[in-house]
């Protein structure tokens, strides 16, 4: 009897610990590469954001162990549609794709209903790019991004993955972004695994989250 209570314990714990596990991966990331690391700040697992599809953030911490050159960092920029287009003080171009301005980032979400659907990046659509931290032993810069249209989904699940390309060109700067990441698997859809199949030298930074109505 003690016996059987001891392995109903042990096996209830190991339950709680695989699950906790299992928890803590889907926040977290992919460890890859430990040369760039992004720390997602919104939206936070579990958070139900904006209204009306509208007025809620992606924001993002990218650190790089070297230095700034390396990043493929060009400027800072605050931009955004209409007039707020590639305007000083800080241009910079704004549409879906591959960021001018930090052309590594991949910024994919599961709900995007343009241009390539899942598979879109959207990091020049970011608004607010600058440089938070620039030391002998790396850069990190800040990116943040307020959804200004009901494009990415409405009263709905959605899942945001975010990662830096790998150097694929080999010119020693993290510029390789691609504006639609390839479908690796042919599923129809855009996440991890086509990220990873794509080429990347980060972690990959993952939230579930809901867009409100
Ligand atoms: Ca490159
Ligand atoms: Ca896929």
């Amino acid at each position: 009897m003690k016996n059987t209570s001891l392995i109903a314990g042990l096996f209830a714990s190991l339950l709680f610990s695989v699950s906790s596990m299992s928890a803590n991966a889907d926040n977290k990331s992919y460890k890859n590469h430990n040369d760039i690391n992004i720390e997602l700040f919104a939206p936070a697992r579990g958070d139900s954001v904006g209204i009306g599809g509208r007025g809620w953030f992606v924001d993002i911490a990218v650190q790089y162990e070297g230095e700034l050159e390396s990043t493929g960092f060009t400027d800072f920029q605050i931009t955004g549609p209409g007039p707020h287009n590639n305007v000083a003080p800080f241009p910079g171009t704004f549409s879906p794709g591959a960021d001018d301005r930090l052309p590594g980032v991949i910024v994919l979400l599961s709900t995007t209903t343009i241009g390539g659907g899942s598979c879109q990046n959207l990091a020049n659509l970011f608004n607010l790019t600058g440089v938070t931290n620039l030391t002998e032993d790396g850069t990190e810069i800040w990116d943040t991004w307020i959804v200004g249209a009901p494009l990415f989904g409405v009263d709905t699940k959605s899942k945001v993955y975010i990662a830096v390309a790998d150097d694929l060109n080999n010119d020693g700067v993290y510029n390789d972004a691609p504006d639609i990441v390839p479908d690796s698997n042919n599923d129809g859809k855009c996440n991890a695994r086509d990220l990873k199949a794509y080429g990347i030298a980060s972690n990959i930074a993952k939230s579930r989250f809901y867009i409100n109505e």
